[in-house]
């Protein structure tokens, strides 16, 4: 891959380039009802609001500018907006609370926020000292959209090295304080001109849909960075359960799908239900966040004729890494490096391991980890390669299968279980929508594994489900895997990005 021009700003990039290209007629964004924005609408509001920032809030470039929201056009633009600006995105959830607000406000040293005004509680509770919010979608005067109706149409944006920072995204963790990861304007085109355009290949013509928020690099790419490399559209959505994407595919056009396994799993429940939904126009499915089970591909792709695209990203690296797409998809891989990406299985001590053999994975590519002033940077990057915390193994032809997460292996009586493996197993079941398993403490065994399991509805928990599921697993795996507890629950525990926090089912968490 070429290294590129040394000034860019990937604001304008995406947008202004995008309708030179295009024109600026073509939709960019959808909404849940009424008309699309266009290219060139996009383009004045980004435009105004950059004036707002710079004439009426004060920002310079360089400044921190906290970004919060549901998923909506506006939040969008305001990304760009900020980008034009040349000051630094800082993207959060909106499920994030007051602390964790304040910790990522300190962290990233962030002056200026701009806020949906459904989201703002909780941003004012953080009290961050110094921190001035501009609020939009209310009625007050000094509405940050109002402010930007007075404003003048064109933006002339602040010329950027490609290597400034345009974002800092906070990594979720499974645990915790948050990190922050800075990420340059030509990092944001980079997971575009790698996973996007080599492994996804979009149309112009494509519609984009999914669960993961703009908050999160997941949904940012999925959702904006990618359709908008591509001249294509995106149909935005603050509700993105499952029901609501198999709706937007059947009534909205939606072709190209972001979003995890667990979505994947209750959509095909879904589809085997009363409702029906013409799912003819759906053409790319992305997986991603989470290990993607062999089950889930094979029933979906049975169902649908679809082959889902696998991956695994980190908020580190921006997007996703690795991955297959079309006849190159291996089941029950996740695939192999994205072009212009390396990976590789290494012991603890960073060195290759034998292929068929389980390590830490390593990778490197044209985005690296940089957290924000804070020591762990160097447990994460060793020698230029960033371990992801991920177990893995490189088969002999190539393809990367995940094991577990590091911390998620199960040690129990001398063997060494990963815990996702069992889950896999689980999930192939019929009346198991998820389920986590890890290790519980025994005095005689060290560990033993313990399932924790979200029955599909109207299944009953009790004894006889145990044992279904138990002789189910003895029948797939060598027994000393099989769970010994069964514990049956409404809904796992999740981070605000959907991944499963298998810590907080540990005993004593
Ligand atoms: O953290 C993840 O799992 C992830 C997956 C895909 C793209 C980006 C991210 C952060």
């Amino acid at each position: 891959l070429l290294r590129g021009p040394d000034r860019l700003n990937c604001a304008v990039e995406l947008l202004d380039r995008t309708v030179d290209r295009f024109g600026a007629d073509r939709p960019v964004f959808h909404l849940p009802s009424g008309d699309p924005w266009s290219y060139g609408e996009l383009r004045t509001r980004v435009d105004r609001i950059a004036h707002v920032l710079t004439s009426d809030l004060g920002v310079v470039p360089g400044n921190r500018v906290l970004l919060r929201g549901p998923t909506t056009p506006w939040l969008a633009a305001c990304w760009l907006a900020v980008l034009k600006a040349g000051a630094v995105a800082v993207t959060v959830l909106a499920q994030q609370r007051e602390r964790e607000l304040a910790t990522m406000c300190e962290i990233a040293r962030v002056r200026h926020a701009l806020c949906d005004i459904r989201s703002v509680d909780d941003l004012v509770k953080a009290e961050v000292p110094g921190l001035r919010v501009a609020t939009y979608g209310g009625d007050a005067p000094d509405d940050l959209l109002r402010l930007a109706e007075t404003k003048p149409e064109r933006y002339e944006a602040v010329d950027t090295a490609a290597d400034d920072v345009a974002l800092i995204a906070f990594t979720s963790g499974t645990t915790g304080r948050p990190k922050g990861c800075m990420h340059f304007h030509r990092d944001v085109l980079s997971i575009a001109d790698t996973f996007s355009r080599h492994v996804l290949r979009p149309e112009p013509d494509d519609v984009f849909a999914g669960s993961p928020p703009l908050g999160f690099t997941f949904g940012l790419g999925g959702l904006v960075i990618f359709p908008m490399r591509a001249g294509a559209s995106a149909l935005l959505l603050e509700q993105a359960g499952p029901k609501q994407l198999l709706g937007a595919v059947a009534e909205r056009g939606v072709s190209v799908l972001f979003t995890a396994p667990t979505a994947y799993r209750v959509m095909l429940n879904e589809l085997t239900g009363a409702d029906t939904y013409d799912i003819s126009g759906l053409r790319r499915c992305v997986s991603a966040g989470e290990n993607l089970p062999a089950a889930t591909w094979r029933d979906w792709h049975g169902r649908t004729g679809i082959r889902i695209i696998n991956g695994i990203g980190a908020t580190e690296l921006l997007h996703i890494f690795i991955s297959a797409a079309d006849d190159a998809v291996r089941p029950g891989t996740t695939g192999v490096p994205v072009p212009g990406w390396q990976a590789r299985v290494v012991d603890e001590s960073g060195r290759p391991v034998p292929d068929g053999e389980p390590g830490l994975l390593a990778v490197r590519g044209p985005v690296g980890c940089r957290y924000l002033a804070d020591p762990r940077q160097s447990v994460y990057v060793r020698d230029g390669w960033n371990l992801t915390g991920d177990t893995y193994v490189r088969e002999p032809d190539g393809y990367f299968r995940y094991v577990a997460r590091a911390d998620d292996m199960i040690i129990s009586a001398g063997y060494n279980i990963a815990g996702p493996q069992v889950e896999e197993t689980l999930l192939a079941h019929p009346d198991v929508t998820e389920a986590a398993v890890v290790g519980h403490p025994d005095e005689l065994r060290g560990q033993i594994v313990a399932a924790y399991v979200v029955l599909r509805d109207g299944v009953p928990p009790g004894e006889e489900t145990t044992e279904a599921l138990r002789a189910f697993v003895t029948s797939r795996l060598v027994p000393y895997k099989c769970p010994r507890v069964f514990a049956f629950l409404d809904a796992l525990p999740r981070t605000p990005t959907g991944k499963l926090q298998r810590f907080r089912l540990r005993p004593g968490a």
